[in-house]
């Protein structure tokens, strides 16, 4: 219903959810829609100038308005507390184990998607500033025994099925901002802090990193691509890097 609505397909074990809420809130303005539009109409036939030639400086008497904006009260704050903060919740305060989850850096730039992933060892290699080189984006140091197994990527984000994802979000220079639209992440990369995003894709395929913030002149360019697959795919693909890696 959604997907023929215009949505992305879902991707992600969360997107239903995110979904729901955002079309139970859109159900709520319809309902607002209609009926302030139906309430504005009424008003203009029931207090239209012939039927009351005299103003009424006293209003309306009744308790139906009251009544209806308590009603439209309790259920945003149904939807903010029975929805939106648990959905929240579970995004910012219940990110699976680091043991259990593929852990990756994402550091974003003007205007391109740093990819960094701690290879076999588990162990992110040390970053060094003075490092930094159009070879190297992230200033990776290779003569750090965590660093020599890491496999770093630039706008290409490969990442198994069915698995947890944490994602820890940086940014190089200014804001940029990490859209998965198929799995309804998005998060600022802000420069100065690490921000750890979480998700478990549940569909195979391509997708796009969209930088969703305004971030420069090349903006329309900061485009990457997410491709997840099979754990054994993944696993093929992962090899192929370290074997790189080794021989170049
Ligand atoms: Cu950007």
């Amino acid at each position: 219903m959604l997907e023929l609505l215009g949505m992305p397909p879902q991707a992600a074990t969360h997107a239903a959810d995110i979904d729901n809420m955002i079309a139970l809130i859109h159900w709520l303005m319809l309902v607002l829609f209609v009926g302030w539009g139906g309430y504005f109409v009424y008003v203009l036939f029931r207090f239209r100038k012939s039927a009351n030639p005299k103003a009424s400086y006293e209003g309306a008497h009744g308790k139906f308005a009251k009544y209806t904006e308590y009603a439209i009260i309790a259920i945003e704050a149904l939807l903010l507390v029975g929805y939106a903060i648990p959905a929240w919740a579970l995004r910012v305060a219940s990110f699976p184990p680091e043991n259990e989850a593929v852990v990756v850096r994402v550091v974003a730039e003007q205007f391109a998607w740093n990819v960094h992933y701690p290879g076999p060892d588990g162990k992110f290699g040390r970053r060094d500033i003075k490092l930094v080189a159009a070879e190297n984006p992230i200033g990776l140091d290779r003569t750090d025994p965590d660093a020599k197994d890491d496999v770093t990527t630039i706008n290409q984000l490969n990442l198994p099925v069915d698995r947890p994802i944490l994602v820890h979000l940086s940014s190089k220079d200014v804001i940029h901002s990490f859209g998965l639209y198929e799995m309804r992440v998005k998060q600022d990369a802000i420069p100065g802090m690490s921000i750890p995003v979480w998700f478990i894709p549940n569909r195979a395929g391509e997708y796009e990193i969209a930088c969703s913030q305004l971030c420069g002149l090349g903006h329309f360019r900061m485009r990457g691509f997410v491709t997840i697959q099979s754990e054994a795919d993944y696993k093929k693909w992962f090899d192929e890097q370290e074997k790189q890696l080794t021989n170049p």
